[in-house]
């Protein structure tokens, strides 16, 4: 668990004299690696060590179990802006603040190739943690960067191409949490009161051993599933409460595991944020469909249940998860689904323990979110499209694989400019596949975009009114997003976030174009 000592008190005192100076700057694009520019004009306010390494944690009783974590500590700043959580392989929480500039020195002590992407920040290109950009073991590569994004849950993990979800699977995640001034205006519940929960599934041998896959392509095919739901690397997670509101924020963490989050007594869910942080205003839903890297912010005020009383957060059976089957091991080649995508469980228990009073209430407003145009969009009249469809045994974008540098005519934007895209999972693979149907959880690095329009809805839990990073398409959806290029040019990704699908080429670069002058 969380120290809940250190998260009070960053929540409170500090952040605001990290503003001062905080002016957008342009010349860290040059700065790739500050060690190569040693007279620094970058000057971070928050400056961290970071290492990829292995290291054993217990997870189920008896055997520890072998993992990678990231580990981390303060160089300068406030120590609290690191949060250890306690008895997981998951990373350090990192805690900044809009404006503030941040220096990571991280270093891989692992024997592969990595390097890290800070998945919903808008940073230059070479600070983004591209494949290119890998490192060999024992090497750093030194993170300068502006937090430019606002307030919200974001987080980290390896991208090196092809070892994205053994990576990640192995341990390697953690999140990066951004709060600003509009966000404490909010009033929401902060301190021991705003909870962070990163939901992942796992499978182990019968030596406590994580297995990844198999080695069979339909495995990669359909993604890697666990059979144990962990959740902050723990299985049969409790969450002890009181009676009082509090904030929730989920990061689907897991490599292709979709949840169909509920209230296990049929209470709606109230959504304060999404991938990119508040809503305008708090939304009421049934159920919250979560693809992976999907984050989602609830407020829920336990105030309704007695002491002693208990509830749960559940996944509900849904269909469409996948073409049927799920995890292949065991010997039980492609019948051997221990927990399928689509099949309900618990995810956590909720055991509310004591009695507090607490007059705080849920605002009707959060935040402020310009809403971009579609008429505004420079390709207004024909979207780019993107179909994400099956080919030569590989799941692709538009038929296409991930070259490390290559970037097709139209898979190139303009600095600044607003654009629309449309991204089709019309289901139904081509050749010896035919009729495979996946869901696909597509992301953009760099940009956080707005959802413009949703065709051929399976289902109805999407909140798609907020800022997102990454929209979850089931088979038979379509999705237009608008997506603004902001500020920094360069090669940027964009693929599926089904990490076996992302590792066997279901990505692309995007390069933006132009100069840092233009407006
Ligand atoms: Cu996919």
């Amino acid at each position: 668990m969380i120290n809940r000592r250190q998260f009070l008190q960053i929540s409170g005192a500090g952040a605001a004299g990290l503003l001062a100076g905080g002016l957008p700057s342009l010349v860290n694009i040059e700065s790739a690696r500050a060690a190569s520019n040693p007279e620094g004009k970058f000057i971070p306010d928050l400056d961290i060590a970071l290492k990829a390494t292995p290291a054993e944690v217990p997870i189920l009783p008896g055997n520890p179990t072998g993992v990678w974590q990231y580990q981390g500590h303060v160089i300068k700043g406030n120590r609290a802006s690191l949060i250890q959580l306690e008895r997981t392989y998951l990373g350090p929480i990192i805690r900044t603040h809009t404006g503030q500039k941040v220096r990571i020195r991280f270093t891989n002590d692992i024997a592969d190739k990595t390097i890290v992407h800070w998945h919903g920040l808008h940073v230059p290109a070479d600070m983004d943690g591209h494949p290119r950009l890998v490192i060999p073991s024992s090497e750093t590569y030194v993170y300068e960067f502006e937090v430019r994004n606002r307030a919200g849950t974001y987080w980290y993990h390896p991208h090196p191409h092809g070892m994205t979800g053994p990576q990640v699977y192995g341990g390697l995640a953690g999140l990066f949490l951004v709060s600003d001034d509009e966000e404490k205006a909010a009033g929401l519940p902060a301190g021991e009161y705003d909870i962070p929960l990163v939901i992942q599934d796992r499978a182990f041998d019968n030596r406590n051993q994580l297995i990844y896959l198999s080695g069979h392509r339909m495995e990669q095919m359909t993604g890697f599933l666990g059979d144990w739901i962990l959740v902050n690397g723990h299985p049969d997670f409790i969450l002890p409460v009181a009676t009082r509101a509090y904030r929730l924020r989920l990061l689907n963490g897991s490599n292709s595991r979709i949840y169909k989050l509920a209230w296990q007594d049929g209470s709606p869910l109230t959504v304060i944020g999404t991938d990119g942080g508040l809503l305008e205003t708090p939304a009421q839903r049934g159920y919250v469909m979560l693809g992976p890297a999907e984050r989602i912010e609830l407020w829920v005020d336990f105030g309704r249940y007695p002491v002693g009383s208990e509830t749960a957060l559940v996944s509900l059976p849904f269909e469409g998860g996948m073409l049927g089957g799920g995890r292949m091991g065991r010997g039980m080649m492609g019948s051997g689904a221990a927990l399928p995508n689509g099949a309900g469980f618990p995810i956590f228990k909720v055991r509310v323990n004591r009695q507090e009073e607490a007059s705080l209430e849920l605002p009707k407003r959060l935040s402020t979110i310009k809403r971009y145009r579609a008429k505004d969009a420079v390709n207004a009249g024909h979207p780019k499209r993107f179909n994400l469809v099956m080919s030569h045994m590989s799941w692709t974008i538009n038929g296409r694989m991930f070259r490390m540098e290559q970037v097709d005519n139209d898979e190139k934007v303009h600095m600044n400019s607003l654009e629309i895209w449309e991204f089709i999972n019309e289901g139904g693979g081509m050749g010896m596949m035919g009729g495979m149907n996946m869901p696909h959880p597509m992301h953009l690095h760099g940009k956080q975009f707005q959802v413009l329009e949703r065709q051929g809805v399976l289902h109805d839990g999407y909140v798609d009114e907020g800022w997102k990073d990454t929209v979850l398409l089931m088979p038979g959806e379509r999705i237009r997003i608008l997506v603004r290029f902001g500020d920094y040019p360069g090669l940027f990704l964009y693929h599926c976030h089904n990490l076996e699908h992302e590792d066997m080429g279901m990505m692309r670069n995007y390069l933006i174009e132009g100069s840092a002058a233009s407006v």
